[in-house]
């Protein structure tokens, strides 16, 4: 079968969403800008595998950018969805299940006595945000470049030329305003925090972080940085937010602050707002954000910090998601991931060695990226010195012999429960010929 006839009603599809939906797309994340080309169209996914419209089969390390750990259409998780869809949809008023979702959230992620539930990333933690300018009375926030935490107008700011440059826009119709307030550092500098909480301290609301960063790629955190965060923001009373809604339940059961607490690299004090979503959603839209429960106290309507939606807590979301975190509560598969990460990246690393490729492979559990990079990437900066062409054609040599990986350098990859070694030694062996072909001309 030809490369056109391979995918024609993708691309007949795609043409056609083209015309109705800006890019085609409903989010710029899956438009293929990172890799060129148009993006397949999928028809449906069952466990570790999605199907496009022309009914090629792919092993998927995309998961919907992060919330299907599970696998798709895993089996509990669809029949708490039916059973909930057949009491209604939705009711604008409380539910027992948005409790019973907020206790177990609570009671695995640390720090965390209090949650709101809202229905997105985006608007979690562009709610942690007022929360932390309202709670401290403050308006500066700091955040790192290459740490993304939603479409968020204040924190969608260019990288920190500077040490400590004020935010400048990075999008047409963000108010030089609404980034006025927003710095923008290098993540893991250290000095560079603290020369800023030294320049504007006493102004800081917050800071806010991924702690194992997967949207500049992963990247890890140094114990030296994190800590200092730590310690300033308690020193000058700013709070500190931790934006765990790719590495919630993602990591580990408790998320970025267990995960890193094995390594040595968690400081002993945890941040004061924890920021969730994707998982806890199980594939649905839920976002949250929670933390101690005198901060959390300042949240409308028993405080004075406004924040709402229709759909907050809506129960097929919310059903979806308890489902999802009861089965990861149940099974705890996070040494069965690890094992298969490991597989994986150790496996792509040889290749890569074999071939003389240069390259980083940097992983946090279940989340992975394999950089054609000559330096291991600690900061954005690093990052985009990435041989992005290389990853291009890595991606559709990979693609073409049925592996989905995110179309971009710049993004995580998600090792499902549902993926075996079956499927990671099917990727190892496919990656041996893609990467083979990244040698010619790339
Ligand atoms: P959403 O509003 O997309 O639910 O969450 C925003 C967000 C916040 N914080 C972190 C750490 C995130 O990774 C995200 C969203 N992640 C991207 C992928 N890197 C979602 C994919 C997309 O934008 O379509």
């Amino acid at each position: 079968m030809t490369f056109l006839n391979k995918y024609q009603r993708s691309r007949e599809a795609f043409r056609r969403a083209c015309r109705i939906i800006p890019g085609g797309v409903n989010s710029p994340a899956r438009a293929f800008g990172g890799v060129g080309g148009e993006p397949i169209v999928i028809e449906r996914g069952q466990g570790a595998y999605i199907w496009d419209i022309d009914g090629n089969q792919y092993i998927d390390y995309v998961g919907s950018w992060g919330p299907l750990i599970l696998g798709h259409a895993h089996p509990a998780v669809v029949a708490a969805i039916e059973q909930a869809a057949r009491k209604g949809t939705s009711f604008g008023a409380p539910t027992e299940a948005e409790t019973e979702l907020a206790e177990l959230i609570c009671r695995a992620i640390p720090n965390v006595e209090m949650i709101r539930l809202v229905n997105s990333g985006t608007e979690a933690a562009m709610s942690a945000i007022r929360l932390a300018r309202g709670y401290t009375r403050r308006e500066r926030i700091i955040k790192f470049a290459g740490c993304y935490h939603g479409h968020v107008d204040s924190l969608l700011v260019q990288a920190g030329s500077s040490a400590t440059t004020l935010g400048v826009p990075n999008s047409l119709g963000v108010t030089s305003g609404s980034t006025a307030d927003t710095i923008c550092l290098h993540y893991n500098d250290t000095a560079a925090v603290e020369q800023a909480f030294a320049q504007f301290g006493s102004t800081i609301a917050g800071v806010i972080l991924e702690p194992i960063v997967g949207n500049m790629g992963v990247v890890l955190p140094t114990r030296d940085f994190l800590q200092a965060v730590r310690d300033e923001t308690r020193r000058y009373g700013a709070l500190l937010i931790y934006d765990e809604v790719m590495t919630g339940f993602r990591v580990a059961w408790g998320g970025a602050q267990e995960y890193l607490g094995k390594l040595g690299l968690q400081p002993a004090e945890g941040p004061d707002l924890v920021v969730l979503g994707k998982i806890i959603g199980g594939g649905l839209p839920v976002g949250a954000y929670g933390g101690r429960a005198e901060i959390m106290k300042f949240v409308a309507p028993v405080g004075p910090v406004f924040q709402a939606g229709t759909l907050s807590g809506n129960p097929i979301a919310v059903a979806s998601g308890l489902a999802t975190l009861r089965e990861l509560e149940r099974t705890r598969p996070y040494e069965y991931l690890e094992q298969l990460s490991r597989r994986l990246c150790e496996g792509l690393s040889e290749i890569c060695h074999r071939l003389d490729l240069p390259h980083q492979i940097q992983r946090a559990g279940s989340m992975w990226t394999l950089f054609f990079n000559e330096q291991p990437v600690s900061d954005y900066r690093i990052a985009i010195h990435s041989h992005t062409k290389r990853f291009a054609r890595f991606f559709w040599a990979m693609l073409e012999r049925g592996v989905y990986l995110p179309c971009s350098q710049f993004e995580a990859a998600f090792i499902s429960a549902a993926h075996g070694e079956r499927e990671i030694d099917a990727t190892l062996a496919v990656a041996r010929q893609a990467l083979a072909e990244c040698l010619e001309n790339y």
